[in-house]
């Protein structure tokens, strides 16, 4: 079928494009995008290629649509259904046993890779020959339609409305997932997070709604940290300011119980592992990618402390997506403030709004 796709090319400009698209495999799905949320991993994978090789190439991985057609060995969804798309993971490694899909043993090359399992693409040649590459994410939906596998496709409830529902996919599920599933806030807990983003205020609405008793948001943008006051931070640090350490063990008095760094700035990582109380854990979600290297307290963190990788909040999607819906419709978890919508043709400028930091969570409606 013929679709409209946003294709990076070598030259790593992104140009809107017509692109034939071959119908489902057994597992896949084929879904019609609604909307796909822009995540700094799409920036990330555009700007350059060295977390994905593959050029021409279509990118998006917080696609949210209905389902337009199913392969023959798929069970769990049906025409219609309203679905999110999400990371891929293999489902057979011992992390996907073990229900842990985010740890997937094949993370990078099927996120990565841009192709399917047999190698091939989803999309017919160009003319002339050229193959351009799908898959990212398992999916690809920065484009009208995109194909996924019933692992990755998880079915919604249809009464949400699904321009709003890309994004829990990645970004949102990553900020809240980290907060709820892998640094697991409890009542009463100490919780500080270092980037007030999308993923930052998700984690700052998930300790809220986890009950912890103090929240503290640093960023260095102010109308950041004042988003993060209205969506439950206590207290809102400015990054900039002369001692952010000295300012969280003020207000703590002993630290904090959980720390979560957004920013993947070696330096503001280790803030973040300096105010943690004795037996605080410290997670991460994202690697320096100027490859800078991480400094330990060793002495300090002989007192149980704890620093933790996560991948996208360490989620089981198939259970913590319909979670966080569950949660926004009780008006507990109003991530859809952080939404900025554009039109799919405006991808260029929400590219360029996430990159400032003007729009906190472009979302990108194909219309
Ligand atoms: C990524 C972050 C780096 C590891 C894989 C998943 N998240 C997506 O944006
Ligand atoms: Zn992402």
């Amino acid at each position: 079928m013929q679709i409209k796709a946003a294709v990076v090319g070598k030259d790593n400009t992104i140009t809107i494009r017509p692109l034939e698209l071959k119908g489902p495999q057994p597992h896949e799905v084929l879904v019609r995008i609604v909307a796909a949320g822009v995540c700094h991993t799409d920036l990330k994978c555009a700007g350059s290629n060295l977390l994905v090789k593959a050029r021409p190439v279509v990118l998006g991985h917080e696609g949210a649509g209905i389902v337009e057609a199913v392969g023959t060995a798929v069970t769990e969804l049906k025409a219609g259904d309203h679905v999110v798309m999400t990371f891929a993971y293999c489902g057979t490694c011992r992390s996907c046993r073990e229900a842990e899909p985010a740890y997937c043993y094949q993370q990078y090359p099927l996120n990565f890779g841009c192709a399917r399992p047999d190698g091939g693409s989803a999309y017919l040649c160009d003319e002339g020959g050229a193959a351009v590459h799908g898959d990212f994410f398992g999916q690809s939906s920065f484009a009208t339609y995109a194909i996924g596998t019933e692992r990755n496709v998880i079915k919604v409830p249809d009464d949400v409305p699904l321009e709003i529902l890309g994004p829990l996919g990645c970004g949102i599920q990553t900020g809240a997932g980290a907060a709820l599933n892998d640094l697991k806030v409890c009542p009463g807990d100490r919780f500080a997070v270092f980037g007030a983003g999308s993923l930052g205020l998700s984690a700052v609405m998930a300790a809220r709604h986890a009950g912890a008793k103090t929240i503290i948001a640093v960023d260095r943008v102010q109308t950041r940290l004042d988003m993060a006051l209205e969506l439950g931070a206590d207290h809102a640090i400015m990054a900039t300011g002369p001692d952010v350490v000295a300012e969280i063990l003020r207000i703590t008095g002993d630290g904090v119980d959980q720390a979560l760094d957004t920013t993947a700035v070696a330096s503001v990582m280790r803030q973040a592992i300096d105010v943690l109380a004795p037996r605080g854990i410290c997670g991460f979600v994202t690697a320096p990618s100027d490859g800078s290297e991480l400094y330990l307290p060793v002495r300090s963190m002989l007192l149980g402390k704890k620093v933790r990788g996560i991948v996208e909040g360490n989620s089981n999607p198939k259970l913590f997506i319909p979670f966080l819906i569950d949660l926004y419709r009780q008006g507990r978890f109003p991530f859809d403030r952080l939404i900025r919508f554009y039109d799919f043709d405006e991808i260029n400028e929400a590219f360029h709004a996430q990159h400032s930091g003007e729009a906190i969570k472009p979302v990108l409606r194909m219309g």
